[in-house]
């Protein structure tokens, strides 16, 4: 078991798997990340200053080799994880001259008693396509706050809201630099595990090139989660395309989350850690 990457996982929020994807995947997700940014509309930009873009991988079957890549697959497992599935996943590209990404988490059941378990009920999967560094925007995260009280987290706006994703105000603490963050830098064709509760950021791309990531949700036991959490991962995933070659969907199908039980899932709009755990 890779038990280092896991203890880094649960301690800090976060690790690295190096060297996951070889030259020739890279160079197709850039040429297929590439067509799709060259289409995108004014609206699309202006929405998504801040990230650059937010397609689905829905968007090209090539996505369903990456959600499928049985090296992250294998690394999960190894990592003691025994059945993850896959939702949901974007293509964030950052284009020369966008701001910082603003300080957020991506978590929405912080009413369920098991919010602040160490087991990551959700992880985030991030390939990166260009090696980054903070001049062209690069991750910065504050270890340890996916379970720990911060300040940040008395101030933050709900995650991905309108106002911070167009970057109306970049005076908001969101995009504050903060005493206890560190810069994340990695290598194009790592692998970047993280958990989805834990506070991330970017640094603003200040180069002359695209900095484009692929984030992919994956919830690495969804056998263990509590009834109303699967229900919530099962409404968010994303709709296979009928139109993908069989085998494209076959990969993604067999990751979707199943659950046939009754139980309402929680409410995304529901963004808040609880003020009793605050301490
Ligand atoms: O652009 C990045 O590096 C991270 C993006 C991210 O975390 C987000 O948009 O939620």
């Amino acid at each position: 078991m890779r038990k280092n990457r896991y203890d880094q996982l649960i301690r800090d929020g976060f690790c690295i798997c190096p060297d996951l994807l070889h030259a020739d995947l890279i160079s197709r997700l850039r040429k297929t990340t590439q067509r799709l940014c060259d289409a995108m509309t004014e609206e699309h930009k202006a929405r998504f200053r801040v990230q650059g873009s937010m397609f689905h991988t829905s968007l090209d079957p090539l996505f369903a080799e990456l959600i499928a890549w049985p090296p992250a697959l294998d690394e999960l497992k190894a990592m003691g994880f025994k059945d993850p599935s896959f939702t949901d996943g974007y293509i964030i590209s950052k284009p020369p001259g966008s701001p910082g990404l603003f300080w957020h988490y991506d978590w929405f059941a912080w009413e369920d008693p098991t919010a602040y378990d160490p087991h990551p009920q959700q992880v985030f999967l991030m390939y990166y396509l260009d090696d980054t560094c903070p001049e062209n925007g690069c991750l910065r995260v504050i270890p340890g706050s996916h379970r720990d009280h911060n300040p940040l987290h008395d101030i933050l706006a709900k995650p991905h809201d309108e106002a911070l994703s167009s970057a109306k105000d970049l005076d908001r603490p969101e995009f504050s630099r903060r005493p206890d963050e560190i810069d994340v830098p990695i290598y194009a064709g790592d692998l970047l595990i993280g958990d989805a509760r834990l506070l991330h950021a970017t640094h603003p791309n200040t180069s002359n090139e695209r900095r484009t990531v692929i984030t992919l949700w994956f919830q690495p036991d969804f056998c263990d989660l509590p009834e109303r959490i699967k229900a919530q991962m099962v409404h968010k995933t994303h709709t296979i395309p009928d139109d993908w070659p069989p085998d494209a969907r076959e990969k993604v199908a067999r990751l979707n989350p199943v659950y046939h039980g009754n139980a309402i899932p929680y409410d995304r709009t529901y963004y808040k850690r609880n003020p009793r755990l605050t301490d």
